[in-house]
């Protein structure tokens, strides 16, 4: 299927299109090219568990070719780069990133190669018949010893693989009402997540992440972002708080949240993915676009507020029926859509329609800048990156890669479920 972005025509009236918008802007005192030198610099990690076949915990529709080994999702996460030029960078989920011998020097050896890193590595405290009532949280004191020598491993891991941060996500929890003590957990967690602190190199950092729900059901241990924000005050200046957009309850304001963080310096990163119900993992942009936009209104604000953000922009995500190299090439061009927008934002008039109070036209504002079709500025922005296509999933479909690799790969299912 020839969609319309393919035609050549498009092509020439989307850079009478860049140029309009130059224009308009450039009026207005926005200079896209400060806009472009920024989107140029946003580096977005790509999940090594979302380039396999992953689907749901009910079961998981395969693709031929989707990648089996660490090595073949090296592989397909150049390839994503190749297309979209911001994501230099592959996050690892341990238990899913496994090595013939145990040694991961080879898969930094191997992504430099292909013109990637190894980001951000995520432990695992889920999958075992260990962690039935948790990992460091757990009443079982051997659990929660074997939780922390895995904790020491993983930052060997992440020395080997040249990370410098670990993302967790406990799965611990309870689900029954005095099940166990509430109080004993919270002070079990925040001994488990020191020794992987003190564990850390001083240029690594923990990202801590939080949910609400799942797998347990009356209550997580790092629930909120307020709890995660609690315990990396109490770690120190090497934790940071890591929000996943599937993770929080319905209605709550996610860029609310951001905002604080930010102002208190203890935004570390995102996993992004786009819910609607719970914690669906879907693409990013595709049911709520606007709450992304906001988000990176909130961090453009805090950029222009002058302070220094240094988060890690990541993927977390599961694709069951559509392929996955095509959801997170989508997932990243919808990330970029909307940080592209919100640099648009006119913060000039925006500060003088909220001196006035003036709610309608202050919401106009930003509004405007959501609705701006930025397709034009983005297609510039990658010519002026040199990618040899403007349009990045047009670059992987003609590309012949995934009919290669279905043809070179087995299929093969690495994960039951999402939901980290
Ligand atoms: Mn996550």
């Amino acid at each position: 299927m020839e969609y319309l972005r393919g035609s050549k025509n498009y092509e020439e009236r989307r850079k009478k299109q860049y140029a309009i918008l130059e224009d308009y802007f450039t009026e207005k005192g926005i200079d896209l090219e400060e806009v472009k030198r920024i989107l140029k610099k946003q580096v977005v990690e790509l999940p090594s568990w979302a380039v396999g076949n992953s689907g749901t915990r009910y079961g998981t529709f395969m693709d031929k070719g989707a990648a089996v080994t660490i090595w073949d999702k090296v592989d397909d996460c150049a390839e994503i780069q190749r297309c979209l030029g911001v994501t230099p960078v592959m996050a690892s989920h341990v238990l899913w990133d496994k090595t013939d011998d145990g040694r991961f020097e080879p898969v930094r050896e191997y992504a430099e190669k292909k013109g990637m890193r190894i980001g951000t590595v995520h432990p695992n405290t889920f999958s075992g018949q260990e962690f039935r009532f948790g990992s460091i949280c757990s009443p079982v004191a051997p659990v929660r010893e074997s939780t922390k020598a895995h904790f020491v491993d993983c930052i060997r891991m992440a020395r080997e693989m040249g990370s410098k941060s670990i993302g967790m996500w406990l799965a611990d929890g309870t689900s029954y009402p005095g099940q166990d003590s509430l109080a004993e957990r919270k002070h079990r967690l925040f001994e488990g997540l020191k020794t992987l602190y003190d564990a850390m190199d001083p240029d690594m950092t923990l990202l801590l992440e939080y949910k609400p729900f799942e797998p347990f059901f009356y209550t997580t241990d790092v629930p909120d972002w307020g709890t995660s924000f609690m315990m990396c005050r109490k770690l120190g200046e090497k934790a940071k708080v890591l929000v996943d957009l599937g993770h929080h309850l319905p209605c709550t304001n996610i860029e609310q949240i951001i905002c604080s963080l930010l102002d208190e310096g203890k935004l570390g990163g995102f996993h992004f993915n786009n819910r609607r119900y719970a914690d669906d993992d879907l693409i990013l942009g595709t049911v709520n676009p606007l709450e992304i936009f906001l988000i990176f209104n909130e961090i453009v604000d805090a950029n222009v507020r002058g302070l220094d953000t240094g988060i890690t922009y990541m993927l977390d995500q599961s694709h069951n029926i559509e392929n996955s190299l095509e959801g997170i090439i989508y997932s990243v061009m919808n990330i970029q859509t909307a940080y592209a927008k919100s640099l648009l934002v006119d913060r000039k008039i925006l500060a003088a329609a909220r001196a006035e109070n003036d709610v309608v036209v202050s919401n106009m504002i930003i509004m405007d800048a959501f609705n701006c079709d930025v397709e034009p500025l983005l297609a510039q922005l990658r010519l002026e990156m040199g990618l040899s296509d403007t349009d990045p999933l047009r670059n992987h479909r003609q590309s012949g890669y995934a009919q290669k690799a279905a043809q070179e790969r087995k299929a093969g299912i690495l994960t039951l479920g999402g939901g980290a």
